[in-house]
């Protein structure tokens, strides 16, 4: 399954996924012991390979004949794809998908081979050792497609709400595969309705976007938690004679802006009552089938959140698909956890943040669920080097999305030089875990830091990470810490502080589901796991899960308009 609807009715789509696949290892000593395997999935699930840190040939046949084009939409954490042992692409980064065109393909059976790589190396200054799992594998759906001469790459709308209602704007993206030039159109319709028709005329190989003015959409209703209204956008590229290509997609009609220190979400106060919540799980790795995301988000909604924070890195969009058609708002970010100055200096590190995202708005844009943008969680943003750095992504994302806002969950108290660029400030913080200071002093301590000390004066305040470690299963009258009663004792007190502060509009508790962290990580992390999930890596609820039900189902979703 690669999205909950079809993205084509005129192309020739075919999944790949789903499906099992020659898998091997490409170790030292030379290639490993051929075996079938599931695609998607993660070789640490897999029997023989469980702790391999290494290089793994995925391989298959197809058939095909003409232009196509192979979506990968992740492979952890470093692909390289040959079609006929010849190159096609390489990718860095588990999180976003990327895609092979080749033009011309012979009819007939073709070979596709997929080497993934999950080893941490000078190369790679995102995956590094960490507190989260870089599991190995093809981790989510690949797709074949046949193309035409020319085919739609991504079209992105944009709602507006007016003082008459709604509008609508959509840019459409085009690749010509010819040598000669293109000429024709592009006809699209949201929710069924007719929106644009325009001419689409590109020279030879050209890549072009094609915007189409602002449309009124009378018929549109809101998108929001309490009625999350999803319309089709459909795209068709036609030639002068017959349409040839057309993509489908999915919008949302809200509005998200901030105000003062106000989210505002179709004008409403937000209150965000959310989860941090990895991609892991013991059985699939970062691979969770579709009914394990599902039943992730059931836990979540039964607990009264409505928010996920995809924590660290861009999701599957199957995932963001299920958050969209159940108005579960999502902080989406960058892939980067807790990368110091010097991580930041890796040569890589600029162009591999830039290209997670690229590839993450490009491609999600359309999600009306995202109501924000994340980078860089708890990096370097104390120091100048780190500075520059933020100041450059939160321009790229500026300039790929302007209309939604944008947060960095920092770690850096009374310290971050960053807070002037983000609509949205974030702290991660950890009284009553990390430090035993009272939650209601700590929170106040650093709320008014700043609000005086700092240029996040004025703007929303988030808390993006609270919380506190338990063993499932570990009961003791004691209330130590790493027991049931300690996370319960703790979050009770953390979220009855977070949630009664004037001027902050919410939280992520920390976390979601306990997750397996990399094994360096074992001196500060029992079970080699990070154990602060509300229920464990089997999904089991702690005692903690009714404390926060009771809190958050006791709170709504909007602050009183003032
Ligand atoms: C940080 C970090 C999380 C996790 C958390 C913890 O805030 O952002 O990824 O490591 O600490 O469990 O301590």
């Amino acid at each position: 399954m690669i999205r909950t609807f079809d993205t084509h009715k005129i192309r020739k789509t075919t999944e790949l996924s789903s499906a099992l696949w020659n898998f091997h290892t490409l170790g030292e000593e030379g290639e490993g012991r051929d075996c079938l395997v599931p695609v998607p999935g993660c070789w640490e699930t897999y029997p023989d390979t469980v702790s391999y840190r290494g290089k793994a040939v995925y391989s298959r046949e197809f058939e095909a004949k003409g232009n196509i084009r192979l979506e990968f939409k992740g492979v952890s954490h470093t692909a390289s794809v040959l079609v006929d042992g010849e190159q096609a692409a390489s990718h860095y980064n588990a999180y976003t998908p990327f895609d092979a065109v080749i033009k011309g393909i012979r009819p007939g059976t073709h070979r596709l081979e997929v080497i993934a790589d999950n080893s941490f190396g000078p190369d790679s200054a995102l995956h590094v050792p960490n507190d989260y799992q870089s599991y190995g594998g093809i981790s989510r759906g690949v797709v074949l497609e046949e193309l035409e001469e020319a085919y739609i790459c991504w079209i992105h709308v944009t709602p507006f709400l007016r003082k008459d209602g709604w509008y609508g704007k959509a840019e459409i993206c085009v690749r010509n595969l010819s040598g000669d030039g293109f000429e024709g159109s592009l006809a699209v319709e949201i929710g069924g309705y007719p929106f644009a028709v325009l001419p689409a005329v590109l020279a030879g190989e050209e890549t072009r976007c094609f915007t189409t003015e602002e449309v009124p959409c009378p018929w549109a209703e809101c998108w929001s938690p309490e009625a999350p209204v999803l319309y089709s956008v459909s795209a068709v590229l036609s030639t002068k004679q017959r349409a040839i290509d057309d993509l489908i997609d999915r919008t949302g009609f809200r509005e998200i802006r901030t105000e003062g220190k106000d989210i505002l979400l179709n004008g409403r106060r937000l209150r965000i009552k959310g989860f941090c919540r990895h991609e892991d799980h013991p059985q699939f790795g970062c691979a969770l089938p579709f009914t394990a995301m599902q039943y992730d988000l059931m836990l979540a909604k039964d607990m009264g959140a409505n928010s996920i924070r995809t924590v660290h890195y861009p999701n599957d969009e199957l995932f963001l698909d299920l958050c969209d058609e159940q108005g579960i708002l999502v902080w989406e970010e960058n892939h980067a956890r807790g990368l110091s100055e010097e991580n930041m200096r890796n040569p890589h590190f600029e162009q591999q943040c830039e290209d997670c995202i690229r590839e993450m708005i490009t491609a999600h844009y359309n999600h009306p669920s995202i109501y924000i943008w994340g980078i860089l969680n708890e990096c370097a943003s104390d120091t100048e080097y780190g500075r520059d750095c933020y100041a450059s992504q939160y321009a790229l994302i500026a300039a790929l999305d302007p209309f939604r806002p944008r947060s960095s969950s920092s770690c850096r108290f009374k310290t971050d030089i960053c807070l002037g660029f983000p609509e949205v400030v974030s702290y991660n913080i950890y009284p009553k875990w990390y430090h035993d200071t009272s939650v209601a002093d700590y929170l106040e301590d650093l709320y008014q830091w700043v609000q005086s000390g700092s240029e996040g004066a004025g703007k929303p305040f988030l808390i993006t990470e609270i919380g506190a470690g338990a063993i499932y299963g570990y009961r003791t009258p004691a209330c130590v810490k790493w027991s049931e009663e300690y996370q319960v004792r703790a979050l009770k007190e953390q979220l009855q502080a977070v949630l009664t502060r004037e001027g902050c509009s919410g939280l992520y508790i920390w976390q979601f589901c306990d997750v397996r962290v990399c094994d360096s990580w074992f001196g500060s992390r029992p079970r080699t796991m990070n154990n602060k999930g509300i229920v464990d890596e089997y999904r089991r609820p702690k005692l903690a899960y009714e404390t926060v039900k009771e809190s958050y189902r006791s709170f709504g979703n909007y602050f009183q308009e003032k």
